[in-house]
């Protein structure tokens, strides 16, 4: 090499000191909406103010669930449908951690769907993202309790004849503490969404509307990920505040997305806590007349 040809200095990628670079390249397909969900999530995180000790990652299986694997914090790969209960553990040992589940949607509501409600039914404080794909990517794109009514995967190849969940307006009727979806095109919204979920006590949810061209998309002939993330993101209609049960994922119509729920009511921890400190007044607090008087008289 001659003296005046330097060697170009690589250039460091922003997100390297939140990557397990040695663990690159990942496995997901080109195309695939997860890298953006997961680009939106390293960039919240680098904004957090919590110590990196602080933060850890849980998923479970699926190719959502290869994040945990990626993400240079405290992370944990566990099994399929499982993520919520491990996490929830962390964070009853550790509750000054922020616990982020992320998650596919068959892992999280098919598999997991009980752990799902109950986590959420109980407020456990935990950020759970859920990169909703309309199928399982990872064994081949069979029906997922997302799938569109009539869409096609492997396991309904004439379409799809169930009714899909509304993942949001489930996570609201359980008690969810704050509620957004985004597509995986609004990535700034979604990324400053995942930043309020984090921050936000109790059990929140953000849902990112995710091309998997290699199984859904190539089944429903739309194949390449650029027209899957045009066909999500101009059906799309943002709007915020809108009672979730009304936040519809309607191909013909409108895919709703922004913010539903951002409320407060007490965690499980504060509930648990209030209880086995004695603070509670004895149940029922409407007193019981155990008198006999008021009972009917026989014959
Ligand atoms: C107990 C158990 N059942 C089934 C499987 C097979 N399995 C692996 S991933 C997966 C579904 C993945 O779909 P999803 O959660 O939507 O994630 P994606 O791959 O689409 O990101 C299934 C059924 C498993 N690993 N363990
Ligand atoms: S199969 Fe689908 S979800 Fe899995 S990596 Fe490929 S595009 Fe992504």
């Amino acid at each position: 090499m001659s003296a005046q040809v330097q060697a170009i200095p690589q250039a460091a990628h922003p997100q390297d000191e939140l990557l397990r670079t040695d663990r690159i390249p990942h496995i997901w397909c080109s195309g695939c909406g997860i890298g953006i969900a997961f680009g939106s999530l390293m960039a919240a995180i680098a904004k957090c103010d919590t110590p990196r000790n602080d933060i850890s990652v849980v998923s479970g299986i699926g190719c959502t669930g290869r994040l945990a694997g990626y993400i240079h914090l405290d992370s944990f790969h566990t099994t399929h449908g499982r993520a919520i209960p491990f996490a929830t553990g962390l964070h009853l040992v550790r509750p000054q951690n922020k616990v982020i589940v992320a998650s596919g949607d068959g892992d999280l509501l098919a598999i997991g769907g009980n752990h799902f409600i109950h986590a959420a039914r109980r407020n456990v404080d935990l950020t759970v993202i859920c990169v909703n794909n309309f199928n399982y990517g990872m064994t081949g794109g069979q029906l997922a309790p997302s799938t569109p009514f009539g869409a096609k995967t492997t396991t309904t190849p004439m379409g799809s004849p169930d009714e899909p969940f509304n993942f949001c307006a489930l996570a609201a009727a359980c008690g969810a503490t704050y509620v957004a979806r985004w597509t995986a095109l609004h990535i700034r919204r979604l990324t400053v969404a995942i930043s309020e979920a984090m921050n936000k006590k109790g059990f929140s949810f953000v849902e990112v509307i995710a091309p998997c061209p290699t199984a859904f998309g190539r089944r429903n002939k739309i194949r390449r990920s650029l027209d899957l993330l045009k066909f999500y993101y101009e059906r799309s209609v943002v709007k915020n505040h809108l009672a979730p049960g009304e936040a519809t994922i309607d191909f013909d119509n409108k895919l709703v997305v922004g913010k539903f729920v951002d409320i407060e009511r007490p965690t499980y921890l504060d509930q648990y806590d209030m209880v086995n400190r004695g603070e509670l007044e004895a149940w029922p607090a409407t007193k019981v007349d155990s008198s006999g008087a008021g009972k009917r008289k026989a014959g």
